[in-house]
């Protein structure tokens, strides 16, 4: 039985999480992404090296000539088992950090070795991602109305109920009129469909579904988090250029295969923590105050599908005296 129950991996990812959150948040409007996006990765990366695990990096900062820390292929933890894939979003929506905007979020997913999707090739992904109640209902091959119209009776709603979240962005404008003709509400978001995602699946954030095209990265990240939360996400790969219509054909990439939240991340167990940075509709973000701050997280497992939301009080004093990043 102990075996079968075994480490929740998710409680201790949080602290990767909160640690990044709490160095990022000190940025918060002040226009310097890529000093939060540091503050953020350096957080990261300490704590998750004192995780008892042999992590690779699958989903990080890119390629390892281009980010210095959680490139693709670098090695995290500090023991041979269990041997995992780990994808990182230090900071989705830095742009929202940096402008002092809402919902930006730190997060971090771990499954099974050799278990996240990789895409290689192409950079976007249409989406589609529900909860449980709605998980199939879903097929990012039929229409907008018709998506629209099947979600709305499993929820039992009228569409018009419906609040439809995606990307604010020009790519999305024919889709933003087809759910207006649809008669559905639509949350534009400038960044972070990571979020959008967990709030599509996650009851009572006001938001039922999330559409649209975003990165590749994000949508396995997205989908490590719906794994847990038992709703259900289907992607395809969508290629935004020549130069990626061109890789798809030299390497045979089927773009028209439809990607489930089990293609994009399987196993059968999923770790998936995020914590805050800007307040939003998920996840309070950080507040600092004289001697300390708080945060507020969201830790799941998809094995028993446990989904915990911890509200941690940081003191900097204790931190400090151990080397932990507070700021
Ligand atoms: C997407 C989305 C991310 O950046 O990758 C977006 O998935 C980039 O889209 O959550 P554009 O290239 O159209 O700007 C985020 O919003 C934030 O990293």
């Amino acid at each position: 039985m102990e075996q079968q129950i075994g480490r929740n991996l998710a409680l201790e990812l949080v602290r990767v999480t909160e640690a990044a959150a709490l160095t990022a948040g000190r940025w918060m409007g002040r226009g310097q992404k890529e000093a939060a996006d540091q503050a953020a990765v350096d957080a990261m990366r300490m704590v998750l090296n004192t995780i008892p695990m042999d992590g690779v990096v699958v989903i990080g900062e890119g390629a390892k000539d281009k980010a210095p820390m959680l490139f693709e292929g670098e090695h995290l933890g500090c023991a041979d088992e269990p041997k995992t894939d780990i994808a990182v979003d230090p900071i989705d929506g830095t742009r929202l950090l940096s402008q002092g905007m809402a919902n930006s979020i730190s997060t971090v997913a771990v499954a099974e070795r050799g278990s996240m999707f990789e895409s290689p090739y192409v950079a976007y992904m249409d989406k589609i991602a529900v909860g449980p109640e709605a998980a199939d209902a879903v097929d990012i091959n039929a229409s907008v109305e018709t998506n629209l119209k099947n979600v709305a009776r499993a929820l039992n709603r009228d569409v018009r109920d419906l609040t439809v979240v995606m990307l604010d962005r020009p790519r999305h404008e024919e889709l933003a009129q087809q759910v207006r003709e649809a008669g559905a509400r639509i949350r534009f978001i400038m960044d972070g469909d990571v979020a959008g995602a967990v709030m599509a699946a996650t009851p009572g954030t006001g938001i039922d579904i999330l559409m649209g095209i975003g990165g590749a990265p994000e949508a396995v990240v997205a989908a490590c988090a719906i794994r847990c939360i038992g709703g259900e996400m289907q992607c395809k790969l969508w290629p935004r250029n020549e130069e990626e219509w061109a890789s798809v054909h030299a390497h045979g990439v089927d773009v028209s295969r439809v990607l489930t939240a089990a293609d994009l991340v399987h196993g059968d167990d999923v770790f998936f923590a995020a914590t805050g940075i800007t307040d939003g509709e998920l996840l309070k973000g950080v507040h600092y105050f004289g001697d300390g701050a708080t945060t507020q997280s969201v830790v799941m497992r998809s094995r028993f599908g446990t989904t915990r939301r911890v509200d941690t009080v940081h003191r900097p004093s204790k931190l400090d005296a151990y080397g932990v990043p507070f700021d």
